[in-house]
């Protein structure tokens, strides 16, 4: 009896110890745009120091990739963790309450749980698409471009858009980057000061065009060392339905309605989104220093991750809305003071995973409806390779990333009419299409049946 006694106590013991330990709070920070060009990710061109900071507390994915590469559908099928299909989340303007109105999205499992929910500037592409948020906050900017220069705003005042880039001399509060960091400040004291659990989710809007930042930004970069992409021509081999006329870069003042850019308006294109980047990585640093001030840094996951990636020239293109490499892939940082230190792993990562990943790392059950799997055993082995494929689509064109093979389809009436494959152990850069390769036949058969049986599982 004695024995029994000694055992209920200790249980007890163990069983308070574990109710007093806080979950973990969660701070999301998603970068619109952001292409997976930093020092971290082993290419140098863009300043990071903050964020290369973040990935050495943290696990760096090598290969993530976004499910739809558009703001508003990548953004939803993240936020419920369901994948886009040839019926929902298709365009930067889909909506949750539309698309997938009656599964648990990501704010309402939080917010069930007892956290404290806070979205700050752009989350959900389309505002109040999610019921769940304690506060929902938009930084005030006169419109959504954010122009501070009076030849721009001159511009937008007559209903034109203005330029594609804008450098003056101002602070970094001037912009709404520069506010979304300060107001998320204070709500890590507040939320310091309540105690209870959060979940911060905190959206910067740079590097979206227009490429605006202050000068200071701009001038961390020489512009005559900004190179052009090496193959930077749409390539030969590749079908018609892998192109698009970047009608998002199109629409400014300072760029032609059809044909290639000049070199220089090209170059400084580049230059002003490596200014953009350098512009949010600083807002980043202000906002995870002020965690690690405010002791709550050892409590928190980081999650660091862009909504798309984007062209900068790569295959003749520009913006995202494509189904290469390039506008599919994004940066992806997870930091948890429990798993490991700048580590870096080729476990492949898909934004459909983020939300069974936090479920885990904050000691939460899985809503069954999730179609992503948890990257854990990535964060906790990054040396493995747990998952080596990734689904992603754009319009009709569907894309299966297996390993090293980027195999994509467009149908019509049930029938392949065209496809896509490249190879990236010898062709990176995607140049040479290899689906239509006497040597590559049996591969483009099974992947057009992988890809096939993927769509049916995730309808
Ligand atoms: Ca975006």
């Amino acid at each position: 009896m004695k024995h029994v006694f000694i055992f209920l106590v200790l249980f007890s013991v163990t069983l308070n110890s574990q109710n007093q330990t806080p979950p973990k709070n969660v701070l999301f920070v998603m970068v619109d745009d952001l292409r997976p060009e930093l020092s971290l990710y082993g290419q140098n061109q863009i300043i990071s120091p903050n964020i290369d900071a973040l990935g050495a507390s943290g696990v760096t994915f090598n290969r993530a990739y976004c499910n739809v590469p558009v703001c508003g559908a990548s953004r939803a099928s993240l936020l419920t963790g369901v994948r886009p299909t040839a019926n929902r989340f298709l365009t930067y303007h889909s909506r949750i309450k539309e698309d997938m109105p009656d599964v648990v999205n990501m704010v309402q499992y939080f917010k069930d749980r007892g956290y404290s929910t806070v979205s700050n500037n752009k989350i959900t592409h389309i505002k109040n698409d999610i019921d769940a948020w304690d506060e929902e906050w938009y930084p005030k900017a006169k419109t959504w471009r954010n122009y501070l220069s009076e030849e721009n705003l001159t511009l937008e005042a007559a209903n034109k858009a203005g330029h594609a880039y804008e450098n003056i001399d101002v602070p970094d509060a001037a912009y709404i980057d520069g506010q979304t960091a300060l107001k998320s400040i204070e709500d890590l004291k507040k939320f310091k000061e309540d105690g209870a659990p959060f979940f911060l989710a905190v959206g910067f809007v740079k590097p979206h065009l227009p490429f605006n930042a202050p000068k200071k930004y701009w001038d961390l970069y020489d512009p005559n060392a900004i190179t052009l992409p090496e193959h930077a021509t749409f390539p030969e081999s590749a079908p018609q339905n892998a192109k698009h006329n970047w009608g998002e870069l199109r629409s400014y003042i300072d760029i032609p309605k059809t044909g290639p850019l000049t070199e220089a308006m090209a170059k400084k294109l580049i230059h002003g989104y490596y200014a953009s980047v350098s512009y949010v990585d600083a807002q980043i640093g202000v906002l995870i220093n002020s965690l690690t001030e405010l002791g709550l840094r050892e409590n928190t996951v980081i999650v660091l991750v862009g909504d798309h990636g984007w062209s900068l020239s790569e295959h003749g293109l520009w913006v995202k809305h494509s189904n290469f490499e390039v506008a599919l892939q994004v940066p992806l940082i997870i930091s948890d003071s429990r798993l490991s230190n700048a580590a870096h792993t080729n476990s492949i990562a898909e934004l459909v995973d983020l939300y069974p990943t936090l479920c885990e790392l904050t000691a939460g059950e899985s809503p069954t409806h999730l179609q992503g799997s948890s990257l854990v055993s990535a964060l906790k082995s990054p040396a493995t390779i747990f998952k080596n494929s990734a689904l992603a689509r754009w319009k009709k064109g569907e894309t299966l990333i297996m390993d090293q093979l980027f195999y994509t389809e467009w149908k019509r009436n049930n029938k392949v009419v065209s496809k896509m494959l490249y190879n990236h152990k010898t062709d990176p850069d995607e140049t040479i299409n290899l689906a239509n390769d006497p040597d590559y036949l049996s591969i483009v058969k099974a992947l057009s049946q992988q890809l096939e049986q993927f769509k049916t599982t995730f309808n």
